[in-house]
């Protein structure tokens, strides 16, 4: 399949999340790969496009859980080989930490989380992901267990928003706050609600969470290096 890199090519991988359409989405992500497509730009303009629609007709009704799984592997199927290309990209550079990342307890949504950790390795930290509905225990042994320098905790639920105020609790309890920074993320997490439960940051978007855990970690990047 050989194509160009513009508009109608990424409207083209939000309608095969929408449409359900995995041979379809593998294919235009392999061909955009080979034409130089950014890895992140077809996530953001692309499939994130896509779900967010889908996510918008589930949330109005429109459209129901079978047909939202069915978008959901789809967009997963894309991101896993965008989200290897974008860690792929980082793979020589010197680490500037270590940071153990996880979705918490209550909510199996991964896809974000997956592209946080694939953008913060990609942009030279040591990204120990532990995957979905993790609770507060499992939090705590991995950053003990991999000495990190920083959390990160992802929900899209907001029912179980709460669970990262324990986390932080327990570290406070536990004496490992003082030496590990935590970033908070995800559609409902605000900067109020990041203030409230004590992180020390919020990542509005991929991006903006390597920003902020560089502000926090004290890196400094040559410009154009983040
Ligand atoms: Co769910 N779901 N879902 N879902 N789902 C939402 C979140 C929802 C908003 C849809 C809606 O109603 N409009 C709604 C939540 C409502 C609420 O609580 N306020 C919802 C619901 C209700 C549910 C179920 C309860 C449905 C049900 O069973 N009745 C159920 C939950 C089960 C559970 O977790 N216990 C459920 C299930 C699912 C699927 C399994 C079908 C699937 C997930 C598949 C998977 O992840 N493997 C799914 C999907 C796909 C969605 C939507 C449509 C898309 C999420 C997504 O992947 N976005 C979502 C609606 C939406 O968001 N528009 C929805 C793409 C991704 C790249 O973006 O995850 O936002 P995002 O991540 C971004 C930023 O948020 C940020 O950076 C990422 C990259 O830019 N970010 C961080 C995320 N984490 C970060 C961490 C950081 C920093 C930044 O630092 C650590």
């Amino acid at each position: 399949m050989a194509i160009e890199i513009n508009d109608e090519y990424f409207e083209k991988l939000a309608q095969a999340v929408i449409d359900g359409e995995e041979e379809e989405c593998v294919e235009l992500v392999n061909a955009g790969l080979e034409a130089g497509v950014d890895p992140l730009e077809a996530v953001e303009k692309g499939l994130g496009r896509g779900i967010g629609k889908v996510g918008e007709d589930f949330g109005a009704g429109i459209i129901f859980l079978p047909e939202l799984a069915m978008a959901a592997d789809v967009m997963k199927q894309g991101t896993a080989i965008l989200d290897e290309r974008i860690k792929a990209s980082g793979a020589d550079r010197l680490s500037h930490g270590k940071v153990v990342i996880g979705t918490i307890k209550g909510d199996i949504h991964d896809i974000g989380k997956s592209v946080v950790a694939a953008v913060l390795q990609a942009n030279g930290y040591d990204v120990i992901d532990i995957g979905i509905d993790i609770d507060v225990d499992t939090f705590l042994d991995a950053v003990k267990e991999h000495d990190a320098d920083a959390l990160g905790m992802s929900t899209l639920l907001t029912l179980p928003l709460m669970e990262m105020e324990k986390v932080i609790q327990r570290m406070q309890e536990t004496g490992m706050r003082d030496n590990v920074k935590v970033i908070v993320g995800g559609c409902p997490v605000t900067q109020e609600f990041a203030d409230e439960i004590g992180a020390d940051a919020v990542g509005f978007d991929a991006q903006d969470a390597v920003l902020k855990l560089d502000g926090l970690l004290g890196i400094n990047r040559p410009c154009g290096d983040a």
